[in-house]
């Protein structure tokens, strides 16, 4: 095994192995070869970074002005840069995801600091008229200590986007990564404890879902919960932090539409589309994972996808092929067989990828699958798979287009391609989605876009301000003066 390494939690500003010494093997996706172990954290670990955040808080970061909070994130925002080529390697390695996009996600996440630090001034409460001789002041005020539980499949952004704005809140964070993507949320940790963020203030403790993630949701002093990840463990995490009457934000799965009329810009619509259901392998809890097409459209649009999708070179992620491994081989079998039993159902496999001859038969890859004719009531069409896999359906009147675009369980984004722009604007506001992109497709939008679902795509907004206002609560004080 080449380059070993024994990683750590980040707690209280020190490095620090799990208490009891336990670990868990890190796998490159890409090889399954072992290359790493990290920490096999349990409530013990947990409680010891709770009361390093408490203390922090309470000692330090309460008393550390918005405009100070502001100028330690920008400076962590210019070590994200600076380091940019070694993060992202490292979670190239970690996640499998391709070189070029690992580099573009370190981009990203140097600049949720940079918006957040620059929001950390500028977020201010009101004056209220109240009963004459009085005045009331309605102050913005943090939470306390926040816990962030993150997901593999974008563990630096996802971590950057809940971090960045907590801290800038004035909260302290506790953070459980995923037990497949600890790499990056560590590295960041050293980062901002480089950029003069104060021991304690941000805390890392990695572990098992079941174990330390569980832990961190059930601790009385966690007065805020961000979880993204699965529906299930969702309603898991909302019931632990309900027990104790604490608010989360929850960002769960989806099964986002991408639905193309006739009069659409294919030539616009179709790189847009693919790249949507590809980037990151599909484990994108934003991917446009399914394609509603107007029937009269449908054979063109199909062979322009199919094209495309039989020219995708499938390998790994350092060699920047177009897909990369999927994270690890649970979610490979269960994209696989998902794949295989629509296939056995009687849906159309239109096309697939390429594996690259040098890839390894050990790595967890998944060829990214074009499926039509696709029978709106099958499991693949309602169903998340998280993995390179795109259904076709079609509709033949705008209603329907609803009715298939409304008919899941989900409602994270949507797309709609069309130049009609009447139909743009009926479309958007009639789809149940947290954002709605018209003639273009950005998963989860811009750092600035407040981002978060409808029905069983959870609840709460991330990012924009709105993002930033979830961090804090509000204090009235009603002053008698006379
Ligand atoms: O998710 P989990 P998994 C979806 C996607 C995927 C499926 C399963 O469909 O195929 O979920 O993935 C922590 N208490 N998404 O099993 O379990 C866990 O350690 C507290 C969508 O990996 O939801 C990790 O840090 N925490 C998605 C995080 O929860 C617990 C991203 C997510 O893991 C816990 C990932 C518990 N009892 C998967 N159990 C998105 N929305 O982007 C686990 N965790």
């Amino acid at each position: 095994m080449t380059n070993f390494q024994s990683y750590e939690n980040l707690i209280d500003g020190r490095s620090q192995p799990a208490m009891d010494g336990e670990t868990i093997d890190v796998i490159d996706p890409a090889t399954g070869e072992q290359f790493a172990n990290i920490p096999r954290s349990k409530t013990a670990d947990v409680a010891s970074a709770v009361e390093s955040s408490e203390r922090a808080y309470r000692q330090v970061w309460q008393k550390t002005s918005a405009t100070d909070r502001g100028r330690i994130l920008h400076r962590f925002s210019d070590l994200i840069l600076q380091h940019q080529q070694e993060l992202a390697a490292q979670e190239c390695r970690d996640t499998g995801k391709p070189m070029k996009q690992a580099l573009a996600d370190m981009v990203t996440c140097a600049r949720y600091f940079e918006y957040y630090g620059g929001a950390a001034d500028k977020l201010h409460g009101e004056t209220i008229p109240f009963v004459s001789g009085t005045t009331v002041l309605a102050v913005r005020v943090p939470h306390g200590v926040t816990g962030h539980i993150v997901p593999w499949n974008y563990p630096g952004q996802i971590f950057a986007r809940s971090v960045a704005a907590a801290l800038a809140a004035g909260n302290t964070c506790v953070v459980k990564p995923a037990e497949d993507a600890c790499l990056t949320p560590l590295h960041f940790a050293k980062l901002a404890l480089e950029a003069g963020l104060p021991a304690g203030v941000l805390n890392i403790v990695c572990g098992l879902g079941r174990e330390a993630g569980a832990a961190l949701a059930a601790h009385p002093s966690i007065a805020h919960l961000s979880f993204t990840g699965s529906t299930s463990t969702g309603a898991a995490v909302a019931e632990a932090a309900a027990r104790r009457h604490a608010p989360v934000t929850l960002e769960l799965g989806g099964k986002s539409p991408q639905i193309v009329f006739a009069d659409a810009d294919l030539d616009q619509a179709i790189p847009v589309i693919l790249n949507a259901i590809v980037q990151n392998a599909g484990q994108t809890c934003a991917a446009g994972s399914r394609v509603l097409i107007e029937r009269s459209a449908y054979d063109k649009v199909m062979s322009l996808l199919a094209a495309r999708f039989a020219a995708l070179k499938v390998g790994p992620g350092r060699e920047d092929n177009d897909v990369g491994p999927l994270i690890n081989r649970v979610q490979q079998q269960k994209v696989q067989r998902l794949i295989d039993e629509a296939v056995g159902d009687g849906i159309q496999l239109v096309a697939q990828g390429q594996l690259v001859p040098n890839a390894s038969r050990q790595g967890c890859f998944v060829l990214p699958t074009l499926l039509g004719g696709v029978f709106p009531d099958h499991s693949i069409a309602r169903e998340e798979v998280f993995g390179p896999v795109l259904v076709a359906l079609t509709f033949d009147s705008e209603e329907e287009a609803i009715e298939l675009a409304n008919g899941t369980e989900y409602g994270l984004t949507a797309a709609v391609w069309t130049r009609d722009g009447g139909r743009q604007l009926r479309m958007a506001h009639a789809i149940d989605a947290g954002q709605v992109f018209i003639n273009n497709y950005g998963a989860a939008g811009g750092v600035e876009l407040p981002f978060g679902g409808m029905k069983k795509s959870g609840y709460g907004r991330e990012k924009g301000i709105e993002g930033l206002v979830a961090f804090t609560t509000v204090k009235t004080i009603v002053l008698k003066h006379g």
